[in-house]
């Protein structure tokens, strides 16, 4: 089962207002992804894309959201495919836009909760997703799934109940550098880990990620990742809609995806908001993908159980 990795196609395109992310899905396919997996060992099953069922919803208060029906839609559907595809692997659910987020995390908070466990979740992202409906000026629901599966108000209906609630103190948030300001006042009230790019200017982006990792550990946790293309620095990674300037660099994405392997603790993962219109030559895709190799076991070479003591004439 830890070896068994269950592709979910989630071409969400609701959450925001400029499309593309519907082809998401099948640039991470032709970007090489089952292959990779399966070249570390892993046995890959593609579910293929899922479609969002059908929901009737009545209009929220704030007149700025849009495609609410599709959304709530996405998440239902996406909450069930979570904990039925958990049961034989590790869900890795293809985007889409971040919305998807709302589905994917909630459901594997509730499956979980159904195994007795704590569930984690690392917010590898530029943005902090803390948007309530109330809240969000654009309306893009992209911006609410951390609002959403911490339970803040305002969801539901016409969003289902989420069966289990994310605590704050299990969020742990990397990469920012574009929160609004009503998410910072809300983030401020909650025990929500804000790791900015300020924080990993200063003193790394290794310590954070391990303090994070060892929390999970004591636990006893279930970890799941959920990253943001825009996480990236958008000169390495152009293929997505909000760029925000400053982000991860090649060498530190990778670095993430290499100790997050070697905690042996993510069960989940969501690759979110590739817009394939706008990348260049698939260079995002095949970005994505390398990481999401690094994150399942890929390495330069395989480093030594003990030191080097040979020479080297
Ligand atoms: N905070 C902004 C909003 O809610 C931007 C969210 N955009 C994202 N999030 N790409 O990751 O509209
Ligand atoms: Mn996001
Ligand atoms: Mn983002
Ligand atoms: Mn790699």
């Amino acid at each position: 089962m830890d070896k068994h990795i269950i592709l979910i196609g989630a071409p969400v395109d609701s959450g925001k207002r400029n499309q593309g992310c519907r082809m998401g899905p099948d640039a991470l396919r032709v970007a090489g992804l089952a292959a990779a997996a399966e070249a570390l060992g892993y046995g890959v099953t593609d579910l293929g894309n899922l479609t969002p069922e059908a929901a009737d919803v009545a209009p929220v208060g704030n007149p700025a959201v849009h495609s609410l029906a599709e959304t709530v839609g996405w998440t239902r559907t996406l909450a069930a495919e979570a904990q039925r595809a958990a049961e034989t692997g590790m869900p890795v659910f293809l985007g889409g836009d971040h919305a998807l987020s709302l589905g994917s995390v909630s459901g594997m908070a509730a499956y979980a909760k159904a195994q007795g466990k704590p569930l984690f979740v690392l917010w590898l992202d530029a943005h902090s997703d803390f948007h309530t409906l109330d809240t969000t000026d654009s309306g893009n629901l992209h911006g609410t799934p951390v609002a959403y599966v911490t339970g803040r108000p305002s969801f539901t209906p016409p969003f289902p109940a989420p069966e289990a609630v994310v605590p704050g103190e299990n969020v742990c948030m990397i990469g920012l550098r574009s929160v609004d300001p009503a998410e910072r006042d809300a983030l401020e009230q909650t025990d929500i880990t804000v790791v900015d790019m300020r924080a990993i200017d200063e003193s790394g982006i290794v310590a954070p990620l391990r303090a994070f990792l060892e929390r999970v550990e004591a636990a006893g946790g279930l970890l799941h990742v959920s990253l943001d293309v825009d996480f990236l620095e958008p000169a390495i990674a152009p293929a997505v809609g909000t760029t925000v300037p400053g982000g991860a660099t090649f060498r530190e994405a990778h670095l993430v995806a290499e100790l997050l392997h070697d905690s042996g603790l993510v069960r989940s993962l969501d690759l979110v908001e590739l817009n394939p219109f706008l990348d260049e030559r698939g260079r995002t895709a095949s970005l994505m993908v390398d990481l999401a190799a690094s994150l399942l076991g890929k390495r330069i070479f395989d480093r030594p159980t003990r030191p080097f003591t040979g020479s080297l004439k």
